[in-house]
């Protein structure tokens, strides 16, 4: 399925009042939003068309807009996001999703889902178990993928260090081909697939986004640009550090389809 359409929202001036647990100190909200302004054009020259929210100081994480919906090739479904201060962004994804997807599927209690935590591979779907998604929401999501013919496994990180979501350590590269940092590159749900490893040391550049037949990656993790470089991938560079002090990365400032 070719990507034409994304779902951005920039970061508001509560941005620094979001849940983090990295060390790095607050973000400095001018240069995130010059860099959010960077990943938006970066987009549109891969020919994507926005939908812009507004900034929405009432949640100060409402900039990570994958975590409140997933959509994919069958539809769409709303999130439930396991952090307290995080479920009302949901109506907002609703609302600006409603003209494609008038009746998503949603994810109900006692689930919890981020988006963060669901991985598309194509045709199939792998599912992070977190702090924030329970097996409960991720069983929701199997049954709905099943129901639209798409497979999925089941990754439990809770005993990962410093992965936050499944896609904060995975990201699909097409075809039959993941990037994997740490113990997730082991874990036994990627048998058969194609792990490339994130260098030692790079492990938040495990955070990729692919559009169509180009890579948004994080700036600064020469090792990782330069064997993705060596696979024959189009790169776009990004820098994301603002977002990455909010324990954020690239695939969490858009919803892509
Ligand atoms: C949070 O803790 O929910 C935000 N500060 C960061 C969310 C990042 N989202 C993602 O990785 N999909």
């Amino acid at each position: 399925m070719r990507i034409t359409r994304a779902v951005v929202r920039p970061p508001a001036d509560t941005f620094a009042a979001g849940i983090t647990s990295s060390r790095l100190g607050p973000p400095n909200l001018a240069t995130a939003l010059a860099q959010h302004d960077a990943y938006c054009r970066a987009l549109e020259r891969l020919g994507l068309s926005l939908l812009r929210l507004p900034p929405d100081p009432d949640f100060p994480d409402s900039t990570f807009v994958e975590d409140a919906a997933v959509v994919t090739a069958g539809g769409a479904i709303l999130a439930r996001p396991g952090a307290a201060s995080r479920a009302g962004e949901v109506a907002a994804l609703r609302e600006v999703l409603r003209e494609w997807f008038p009746e998503p599927a949603e994810i109900a209690a006692p689930g919890t889902l981020d988006g963060g935590d669901v991985c598309e591979a194509g045709r199939h779907f792998f599912l992070g178990i977190s702090d924030r998604t329970n097996p409960e929401g991720a069983a929701q999501l199997a049954e709905w993928l099943a129901r639209h013919r798409f497979g999925s496994s089941v990754i439990d990180i809770r005993t990962m260090p410093g992965l936050l979501h499944l896609k904060t350590g995975l990201s699909w590269l097409g075809d039959r081909r993941l990037l994997a940092a740490g113990e997730l590159a082991e874990h036994d749900a990627l048998r058969g697939w194609e792990v490339v490893r994130v260098p030692e040391g790079e492990g938040y550049a495990a955070n990729c986004v692919r559009v169509n037949d180009t890579l948004l990656v994080a700036r600064d993790f020469p090792a990782t640009s330069a064997l993705l470089g060596e696979l024959g991938y189009d790169l776009v560079p990004l820098d994301v550090s603002e977002y990455r002090k909010m324990d954020g990365g690239l695939s969490c400032l858009s919803v892509r389809w």
